[in-house]
């Protein structure tokens, strides 16, 4: 929680006034229903954001599982977070993978750190995706929770184009999915089927949100990615796998558990879609996956 009043008295005239008759900074709603903010380019002042932001020594984790062949994405990952993903932060990664001799170790700048943490590889791809949300919720109770004060939980599969700064920061955050941010909810690809613990019924549904990126302050990301695993394991005992596995539970839970924080697309795009003009930087986005591996 960061009082609005924080950065020290000689700040304060710094920052610009507001205007309440001002045209809208953005083509995209600002404000969801329940007064969480939505970042996009042209919402938040980079500049005040970090003065305020700065003095509070913070740090920042972020969590990617690299299993199987997808060890051939941490490279563009690391690399790209480093030019971009929280610059002037401590920032910790870590990385999850079967295979830690295939992580390579690209150089960090200072106060940024590289920890590799060894997972059993699943058999099925699905077994990966439903492991994760337990996976991160161990991490963050065994370790994380001691290091990082904001713990983002990233798809390596992604790079990042544009600067993520701390306008992300929030108790906890979502970010919209790329390809439903147009769509009508009832077309949502939810899980409708009742018997599974992510359902959801029609006439439910803010925004659709990617599983991609998640995170927040970290013991609410603890009590939301364990929440997720609850669903998940309740589904197991019943032999049932969700639509789109975590992310049909993370979509759950967000309708019950609202984030304070949403990120537009722009935090979470897919470079195989064209640019719409409404997204004014395109931040983090999906590598065309084929292109990736002949590049990897
Ligand atoms: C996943 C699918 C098919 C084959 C392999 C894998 C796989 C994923 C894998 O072999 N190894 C691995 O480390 N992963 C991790 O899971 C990796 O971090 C990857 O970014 C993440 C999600 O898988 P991905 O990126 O192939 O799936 P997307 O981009 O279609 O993911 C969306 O839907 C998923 C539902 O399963 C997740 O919710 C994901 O967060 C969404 O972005
Ligand atoms: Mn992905």
């Amino acid at each position: 929680y960061v009082p609005y009043y924080l950065p020290c008295p000689e700040i304060l005239s710094q920052y610009p006034q507001p205007k309440l008759l001002e045209q809208r900074p953005t083509e995209l709603l600002t404000l969801t229903p329940w007064l969480a903010p939505i970042v996009s380019e042209g919402t938040f002042d980079p500049e005040l954001l970090q003065d305020m932001y700065q003095p509070l020594n913070l740090t920042i984790g972020v969590t990617a599982f690299a299993v199987g062949r997808y060890t051939g994405f941490v490279r563009h990952f690391l690399e790209s977070a480093e030019r971009f993903f929280m610059h002037g932060y401590r920032v910790c990664y870590y990385v999850f993978t079967d295979d830690p001799a295939a992580i390579p170790r690209v150089p960090l700048g200072a106060g940024r750190q590289l920890s590799v943490i060894p997972v059993q590889k699943h058999a099925r791809w699905e077994e990966v995706s439903t492991r994760r949300m337990e996976t991160i919720s161990q991490h963050i109770a065994r370790r994380a929770h001691r290091e990082v004060d904001y713990l983002f939980c990233l798809d390596v599969d992604m790079v990042f184009r544009n600067p993520w700064g701390p306008e992300t920061l929030g108790d906890l955050v979502a970010a919209i999915h790329p390809g439903y941010y147009a769509v009508p909810r009832r077309l949502f690809p939810y899980e409708r089927r009742p018997v599974s613990a992510a359902f959801v019924a029609d006439g439910e549904g803010d925004f659709y949100y990617g599983g991609a990126v998640f995170g927040g302050r970290v013991a609410r990301v603890y009590e939301f990615a364990r929440g997720c695993h609850m669903g998940i394991l309740a589904d197991k005992a019943n032999g049932v796998m969700a639509a789109w596995q975590e992310e049909s539970h993370l979509n759950r839970r967000f309708i019950s558990h609202k984030p304070s924080k949403v990120l537009s697309p722009e935090y979470l795009w897919d470079d195989r879609k064209p640019q719409p003009p409404s997204l004014k930087l395109i931040r983090f986005s999906t590598l065309d996956k084929d292109t990736a591996w002949l590049r990897s």
